[in-house]
């Protein structure tokens, strides 16, 4: 699918060729290298062509059919349809799709239940949650209490005692479950049923794992949260945005919060582009892949574990797993460096318990969501995997070998072909 990115740079150089040999050197580090972030995805060319839109030109702060605009009457449509497949999608009561980022989207559901002072529970950023789970450098940890849980150090697993104990303590308003480098399937349920055993509102972030819901590869928080938040562009593979879903009790108060609370002007293209998304997201192929991406990442921690590598919890259930690196004598930021040199991105990540800086680490986060985009399977998998064992035991000797095995892979499964 060449198609709309490579036209869409072509069309920039004709006017403004310094910013269009920059688009371009991106497209070629992305298309002639490995995408192991487990936060990143290729979008697909009616995504990115809806992203880049006359959409744009439109101002409609407010909601279909009660904007402070004129002219509003086709972004309402728009807007109208995105939402409905939202909630289609995920079997949502509710959904908010302006939020122009998941970190906006938590945001504003904090600022929708909690007050300032208010306690609020979520994992702590050391352990795999997410800086808007209460992390004392983000605003949700400088505006409320934070009560963080962690998971249990020797496992590496969620430890639901750990969390109901913390809970009946602290009495927290909101408890929110989700992570951004967990490699394990969540049990919403048993985090409902703490949330709800304290009178706490349950807020599931789902950002990472919002493909393999949407796929059916993972079990959907959406019956057992009051409000679910997810980015729209991680395994759910659609525009850079946010999106909440909620119980019909909570969505005025979250539609407050989105705007006039903390963002102005909806992005119009870019909800454009999450409609289409959402679309692509409910049909069959997406099932498909959804389940890919998860056979995918068991055959790289399976060779990531034959290479010698620790992995924390000892595999994955999802799309990403945590490489302990103490066993090879090198930290997470060594192996990113590396790795980035052969051209095959990753990034560093701390492990529970990290004795390493959050610069520096321990660890490396694995995704199989983009490759799995590209069609590669559990084959390319394993070559992966030796690859990157390759880079972190002899990175001098091995290089070249490497950077051949990666540019075979890419030319196999091209991308936007
Ligand atoms: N920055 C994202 C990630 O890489 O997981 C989370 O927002």
């Amino acid at each position: 699918m060449y198609g709309k990115p490579l036209e869409s740079i072509e069309f920039v150089s004709k006017f403004d060729p310094v910013v269009a040999e920059m688009m371009d050197r991106e497209f070629a580090r992305q298309k002639d290298g490995i995408e192991l972030i487990a936060s990143e995805n290729f979008a697909s060319p009616a995504v990115i062509a809806a992203m880049g839109s006359v959409l744009t030109n439109k101002y409609a702060e407010g909601l279909p059919g009660k904007r402070y605009y004129g002219g509003c009457q086709f972004v309402d449509e728009l807007e109208s349809l995105c939402i409905e497949r939202a909630k289609s999608l995920f079997g949502a009561e509710a959904a908010n799709v302006q939020p122009h980022s998941g970190a906006q989207a938590n945001m504003a559901v904090e600022l929708a239940i909690l007050k300032p002072g208010d306690t609020l529970m979520g994992m702590s950023l050391a352990n795999g949650g997410h800086l808007t789970h209460g992390s004392p450098a983000n605003m949700s940890g400088k505006y409320y209490h934070v009560v963080s849980y962690d998971v249990n150090h020797e496992t590496g697993l969620i430890d639901y005692d750990q969390i109901r104990d913390l809970a009946k303590k602290n009495q927290p308003k909101l408890i929110i479950a989700g992570a951004s480098a967990y490699p394990r399937a969540i049990d919403f349920k048993a985090f409902a049923d703490i949330a709800h055993e304290v009178g706490a509102v349950f807020m599931v972030d789902m950002a990472h794992i919002a493909g393999l819901v949407a796929g059916g590869a993972h079990m959907s928080p959406v019956p057992y949260a009051d409000i679910v938040t997810t980015t729209t562009h991680k395994t759910l593979r659609g525009p850079r945005g946010g999106l909440i879903l909620c119980k019909e009790e909570y969505a005025k108060k979250i539609n407050s919060a989105v705007f006039p609370g903390i963002q102005g002007g909806p992005l119009e293209h870019i909800i454009a582009a999450k409609a289409v998304c959402f679309k692509e997201a409910a049909s069959d192929e997406f099932k498909t892949y959804a389940h890919n991406i998860v056979k995918n990442a068991k055959a790289m921690a399976q060779g990531l574990l034959e290479e010698g590598f620790n992995l924390v919890t000892g595999g994955t259930d999802n799309h990403l797993m945590l490489a302990d690196l103490r066993p090879m004598g090198i930290t997470g930021i060594e192996l990113q460096t590396r790795l980035d040199a052969n051209h095959i991105t990753l990034n560093k990540n701390a492990i529970p318990g990290d004795p390493e800086s959050p610069s520096v680490t321990s660890g490396v986060r694995v995704g199989t969501a983009a490759v799995t985009t590209r069609g590669m399977g559990e084959e390319e998998m394993r070559r992966i995997a030796k690859c990157i064992g390759a880079t972190a035991r002899d990175f001098e000797g091995t290089a070249a070998e490497v950077k051949a095995v990666v540019a075979d892979i890419c030319e196999k499964f091209p991308l936007y072909k």
